[in-house]
C-alpha cells in the first residue's frame, strides 16, 4: 500500500452534473455506445513515464516533484513507486498502464543487472496486477535516455550499441509477454540524426529495418500474440527522425516487407509536430489497413515542441475517435495518455484530476463521435459527393488508358461543372454534436 494518494476516494460517475471535483460527469465505464460498454470502447492506459517517472524537469530547471519514491535508483523505491501507481490505478479505474523498462526499475548501466531488476520488478508488478485486474496495454524499452543511445539505438554508428538495444527489446517484449501486454511499441526518438555531416543516412535505415523484422522474427518465436507498434514523430529529441509520420512509417514498413506484422501507435502531439491533424493520421492509418493503438494527449499549439499536456479540446477528440469508430474501433490498441501534468501541478490531487479530466474529454468524444456515425450526416455528404463514381462509365475509366480518356472526353465534350465543396455546412454540423 503507498499512503501517496491519501484522503482520494476511488472516482465514481456522478452524471454531467456532479458536485465533486473528483468525479467521472462522462465517463461511465458500463454505459454503452454503440452496443459496447464505453470502457472496452477507450481502453484507457495510464502512462507509468510521466505520472510516475518524470520528475517535473524542463530544459531550465530541474526537479520540481518530490515523490516519496524518489531518487529512483534503488529497487526498494522502484517498488515503492509501484505501490503509488497501482493506488492511483485503484482510484481512476482504468483498465490498463503502459510502461517503458527505464520507468520500472533503476537504470543500473549493465545489461546483466537490467535484466535481473527487470525481472524482479515484474514479479512484483505482476503480483498487484493479479491482485488487482489492472492489465498491461503495452511495453516498450526507453533506448533515448540512457547516454549510450546518444546516437541512436538500432541506426548507431556503433555495432556494440546495436547489439545492447537488441537485448535490451528482447528482455522488453520477454517483461511485455510475462505481464500479458497485449501491444509492444518502438519509439524510435533517437533514430534519426542531428546532421548528414556524420551520417550515412541508407544505412541507418537499412539496420532500423533489419531491427524491426527480428522484432517480428523474434515475436513469433516466443508466440507473443501482441501486436508489435511503431510510434511516428517527426522530430525531437532528434532532429530528423526516421519515422517522421504515419505516411513515412508506412512507407517504410512496405520497403523492409513488414506492413503485414507492424501497426502503428498514433499519438496527438506528434502528429501536430508533423504538421498533421490527429484525425489525418489516424484516418491514413486506417485507410492503409496499419492503424494499432493512440497516445493521447494534446501539445501547446503556440510552444512548437511536445508539450504533452492532457487532451481538453472535446471537438479535437471527437474528430480523432469518429475515425477510429468509422474504422471499425481498436483491437489490441487503446487510449493511452501520454500526458504529464505542468511541472507547478505538485500535488497527488493534481495527478488524478488531470487523468479524471482527460477521461471525461474523452468519453465525451466518443459520446458525440457515435453519434455522428449513428446519425451518418457526415458518411451522406461525403458519399453524395463521390456519387459521380458510381456510373458504369466512371468506372471503367479507371481500367482504360489516358488516349481513350481524352478521346471520350472530345467525343462526348465534358465540361466539369465546380461544386460546393460545403465545407461550414459539415463544420456547424459536427458543432451540433460536440
Ligand atoms: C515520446 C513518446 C514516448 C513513446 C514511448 O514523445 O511519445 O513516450 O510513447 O516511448
Ligand atoms: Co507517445
Amino acid at each position: 500500500m503507498s499512503d501517496f494518494f491519501a484522503g482520494i476516494d476511488p472516482i465514481r460517475y456522478a452524471g454531467p452534473e456532479g458536485g465533486s471535483a473528483l468525479a467521472y460527469r462522462h465517463y461511465d465505464p458500463d454505459e454503452r455506445v454503440l452496443g459496447k460498454r464505453m470502457e472496452d470502447h477507450l481502453r484507457f492506459a495510464v502512462a507509468w513515464w510521466h505520472s510516475f517517472a518524470w520528475e517535473g524537469g524542463d530544459p531550465f530547471g530541474g526537479q520540481t516533484f518530490l515523490r516519496p519514491w524518489h531518487p529512483q535508483t534503488t529497487m526498494e523505491n522502484a517498488k515503492k513507486k509501484a505501490d503509488a501507481a497501482f493506488e492511483m490505478f485503484r482510484i481512476l479505474g482504468q483498465p490498463y498502464f503502459c510502461w517503458h523498462d527505464a520507468d520500472i526499475r533503476p537504470e543500473q548501466g549493465n545489461f546483466r543487472v537490467n535484466l535481473s531488476t527487470l525481472d524482479e520488478i515484474t514479479d512484483y508488478i505482476g503480483g498487484k496486477m493479479e491482485e488487482t485486474g489492472t492489465k498491461c496495454l503495452w511495453g516498450t524499452a526507453n533506448m533515448f535516455s540512457h547516454r549510450r543511445f546518444m546516437a541512436g539505438a538500432a541506426t548507431n554508428p556503433d555495432p556494440d550499441v546495436f547489439a545492447f538495444a537488441a537485448a535490451t527489446v528482447k528482455s522488453c517484449i520477454d517483461a511485455t509477454m510475462k505481464l500479458g501486454g497485449e501491444n509492444y511499441v518502438l519509439w524510435g526518438g533517437r533514430e534519426g540524426y542531428e546532421t548528414l555531416l556524420n551520417t550515412e543516412l541508407k544505412q541507418e535505415l537499412d539496420h532500423m529495418g533489419r531491427f524491426l523484422a527480428m522484432v517480428v522474427e523474434y515475436k513469433h518465436k516466443i508466440g507473443f500474440k501482441g501486436t508489435i507498434l511503431v510510434e511516428p514523430k517527426p522530430q525531437e529529441p532528434s532532429k530528423h527522425q526516421y519515422d517522421f509520420d504515419v505516411a513515412t512509417c508506412i512507407g517504410f514498413l512496405r520497403k523492409y516487407g513488414l506492413e503485414d506484422e507492424v501497426k502503428l501507435n498514433i499519438e496527438q502531439g506528434h502528429a501536430i509536430l508533423a504538421g498533421h491533424s490527429f484525425e489525418h493520421e489516424i484516418a491514413l492509418a486506417m485507410a492503409e489497413g496499419m492503424f494499432g493503438s493512440i497516445d493521447m494527449n494534446r501539445n501547446d499549439y503556440q510552444s512548437g515542441w511536445d508539450t504533452d499536456q492532457f487532451p481538453n479540446n472535446v471537438p479535437e477528440v471527437a474528430l480523432a475517435y469518429y475515425h477510429i469508430l468509422k474504422g471499425g474501433g481498436f483491437t489490441t490498441g487503446g487510449t493511452n495518455f501520454d500526458a504529464k501534468l505542468r511541472r507547478q501541478s505538485l500535488g497527488a490531487e493534481d495527478l488524478i484530476a488531470a487523468h479524471v479530466g482527460a477521461m471525461d474529454v474523452c468519453a465525451r468524444g466518443l459520446k458525440a463521435a457515435a453519434a455522428m456515425l449513428e446519425d451518418g450526416g457526415l458518411q451522406d455528404a461525403i458519399s453524395e459527393r463521390y456519387a459521380g463514381w458510381e456510373t458504369p462509365e466512371a468506372q471503367a475509366m479507371l481500367g482504360s488508358d489516358l488516349g481513350a480518356i481524352a478521346q471520350r472526353v472530345l467525343d462526348e465534350e465534358i465540361v466539369p461543372e465546380p461544386r460546393s465543396g460545403r465545407q461550414e455546412i459539415l463544420e456547424n454540423y459536427v458543432n451540433r454534436f460536440v
